[in-house]
């Protein structure tokens, strides 16, 4: 049995020897340490100097989006990092944006301490041991954020962009902070905070583009770093929302791309996969596309038709059976999120270049990687869509879609919120030359985002606490990756990796990953040889499937076991009761599940498909913008989330006439009483997330 060890960077052994930073010429750096090792030479021997940390996340990118990953878009700043420095071919997220960014920041899974939901192995249902989790999840506070730690090392830190984390930034150990939380609208957010307080809405035509500004501010933190008058390093945490949907670039960035992917998604994943063999990312074979996959809270073939395009396509079928007008308007929507990547990176470049004019980069450890895979979902947020906008304007709000999701995420199998290894496999980028000799070398040690604070830690030269606010802090489950950037052939730092997503679940251990779709059988890929899981050799080996089986679960009840410790004075999300509608709460969820006579699946889905038009556009005529009914056969269940807004009109929408007559129709068909009351915890924060 394999259980999570303690993992604790070692204590610096050199403390009273101070970083090379920023601001400060590198000769003068030089000088100092030559004095400071005149008299602790056996101690700083073994101690590295401490690096300046630039680390970069993307937001929904692909694992071969960028061209040292084999795409074809423009990324020559992040191409040059590679050249220097580093490729991880075979690191994972938790392939949502929440639930990475809190792996990110704290060392832990996320549904160790609250910040997503755990599987109720025993019960084979959702559910969260009673414990309020997910993506407005409150953390113990033991799990402390990056920050802190590092502050409490004489780090400086610094955050520019996307958050998606519980809790404000400065009490998370920032010193500055540009926080965009509005991520519908990439020209004039209405919510976004500087040092935790709100800005003004951005007026439309004002110039603003998300991605340069959060460029902007991390510029802002850096020049205003290099006048410190104490040498202190920093940790500047840029997060970028691109390309995210919905698709919206700089019209002159789109121009460039305009015509680059007439020739469809199939012959780009040919190509990508060409490049991907001969940089020697991944080898395998390419697995077919997955038309019959996608988010389950995607709007409808007929509802894209009708409120994005009448050339918008909802699945991932083979380009050869799109319209010519059909092609155009899919090229225009790849070639926007291309414009999305190729403005992300040139502003990279600019941060790049301050780091530069502060002579620091050579002693700056940046790293970069995507939160989670290409996203295929297609919904309407924000100011919703106009199709006389032109496409990726302000005015237009397009996803990015199966077809190309599963291009932009070659050569792996599924999308975002999956995890099969398209969901969670990113590129990574890793430049340090002060502290990494390689240069344009790959690592194929698997890594996950869990490995990035102890890593962080380990270089910082400092630990985490035994107890923080009295509490006792449990080991983190990342490892430190320090001994993989100095050595190709470093061990294996995981004995096993544990996923969890949207009912998705995985465990990779050795040479096996083991797989499932929501509720599906699990598949078994010998993912040593097979990275792109194309054969299942689930039916041969039950064994090793009862092994990582056996595996998933215990970790499970150790995560649950976790998150159900030094739980929050006050819950994150109020609880749901029936008197929720006089309640003012904030929008919350609510979840009914109804149990259906046996054998009585097949009436129920020819029932519902008569009443489901008629129910989806009331429902959405109420303002409700989720509405998810799901039929599990295997327990015979129904499952229903719904959003309710501030007004609670969902909770008004039960007592009309439309569904009293959706409960006629279906009434005869359930087995149980379900009286459409919310059932109080474990469904909710379930469905549709970012
Ligand atoms: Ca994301």
């Amino acid at each position: 049995m394999i259980r999570f060890s303690p993992c604790r960077p070692a204590r610096e052994s050199g403390k009273s020897a101070r970083p090379r930073t920023a601001g400060r010429p590198r000769s003068h750096d030089r000088a100092y340490g030559f004095i400071i090792g005149l008299f602790l030479a056996p101690l700083i021997a073994t101690a590295a100097p401490r690096p300046n940390i630039l680390l970069i996340v993307s937001d929904d990118m692909g694992y071969s989006d960028i061209g040292c990953h084999g795409g074809e878009i423009q990324t020559p700043n992040i191409d040059r990092l590679a050249a220097n420095g580093l490729r991880f071919t075979r690191f994972y997220n938790t392939s949502r944006c929440w639930s990475t960014r809190a792996s990110i920041l704290t060392g832990y899974y996320p549904q160790a301490i609250r910040r997503d939901l755990l599987p109720d192995v025993e019960r084979g249902d959702y559910g969260m041991f009673g414990v309020t989790s997910g993506a407005n999840g409150i953390r113990p506070r033991w799990a402390r954020m990056l920050p802190a730690h590092l502050r409490a090392a004489g780090y400086r830190n610094y955050h520019s962009g996307k958050w998606h984390m519980d809790g404000d930034r400065l009490p998370a150990g920032f010193d500055h902070s540009y926080s965009l939380e509005d991520h519908n609208r990439f020209f004039s957010p209405e919510n976004h905070f500087e040092d935790d307080v709100k800005l003004p809405p951005v007026k439309p035509d004002s110039g603003y583009y998300s991605t340069t500004h959060i460029a902007d501010h991390a510029i802002k933190c850096l020049k205003r770093h290099a006048r410190q008058p104490r040498n202190q390093p920093f940790f500047e945490y840029l997060a970028f929302t691109a390309p995210h949907f919905p698709l919206q670039a700089l019209p002159e960035d789109i121009a460039i791309y305009r015509d680059r992917y007439l020739e469809g998604w199939d012959k780009l994943r040919a190509e990508r996969f060409a490049r991907i063999r001969e940089m020697g990312l991944v080898d395998g074979t390419l697995p077919p596309p997955e038309p019959l996959v996608f988010p389950r809270w995607n709007l409808t073939q007929e509802e894209q038709t009708t409120q994005i395009s009448p050339h918008e396509v909802a699945f991932a079928v083979a380009w050869d059976s799109l319209t010519p007008e059909q092609r155009r308007f899919q090229a225009t929507k790849m070639a926007i999120h291309a414009a999305m990547i190729h403005r992300m990176d040139i502003e990279i470049g600019r941060v790049l270049r301050q780091i530069e004019t502060m002579g620091a980069l050579d002693n700056t450890l940046v790293i970069f990687l995507s939160d989670n895979g290409a996203s295929a979902e297609q919904i309407l947020r924000g100011d919703g869509h106009d199709p006389a906008a032109e496409p990726g304007s302000a005015g237009s709000y397009l996803g990015l879609g199966a077809g190309w999701s599963t291009a932009a995420n070659t050569p792996f199998r599924l999308h975002k919120s999956w995890t099969h290894e398209g969901g969670i496999r990113t590129p990574m980028v890793v430049h340090w030359p002060a502290g990494i000799e390689d240069r344009g070398a790959l690592r194929n040690q698997p890594g996950h985002v869990i490995d990035l604070v102890p890593t962080l830690m380990e270089l910082a030269g400092v630990e985490i606490p035994d107890t923080i606010d009295g509490l006792k802090v449990p080991p983190l489950h990342g490892r430190s990756l320090v001994p993989v950037m100095r050595d190709a052939k470093a061990a294996d730092p995981h004995e096993a990796l544990w996923f969890f997503h949207d009912g998705h679940r995985a465990l990779i251990a050795g040479d096996w990953k083991l797989v499932s779709k929501h509720r599906l059988t699990p598949e078994l890929y010998q993912i040593s040889n097979d990275p792109c899981e194309t054969r299942n050799l689930a039916a041969s080996q039950p064994d090793k499937v009862r092994e990582l089986d056996g595996l998933f679960r215990q970790l499970s009840g150790d995560f649950a076991g976790l998150a159900a410790q030094d739980p929050p004075e006050t819950p994150a999300v109020p609880a749901l009761d029936p008197n929720a509608a006089k309640s003012k709460a904030a929008p919350s969820r609510a979840a009914f599940k109804l149990k259906l006579k046996p054998g009585m699946a097949a009436e129920y889905r020819k029932r519902h498909d008569e009443i489901w038009p008629e129910l989806s556009k009331a429902i959405r005529d109420a303002g409700i913008s989720d509405f998810t009914i799901y039929l599990d056969e295997e327990t015979n269940s129904l499952f229903s989330v719904q959003k309710l807004a501030p007004d609670h009109t969902a909770a008004k929408l039960r007592d009309t006439e439309l569904m009293r007559k959706w409960w006629a129709h279906m009434a005869p068909l359930m087995q149980t009483h379900a009286d459409l009351s919310p059932v109080r915890t474990p469904l909710k924060e379930l469905f549709h997330q970012d």
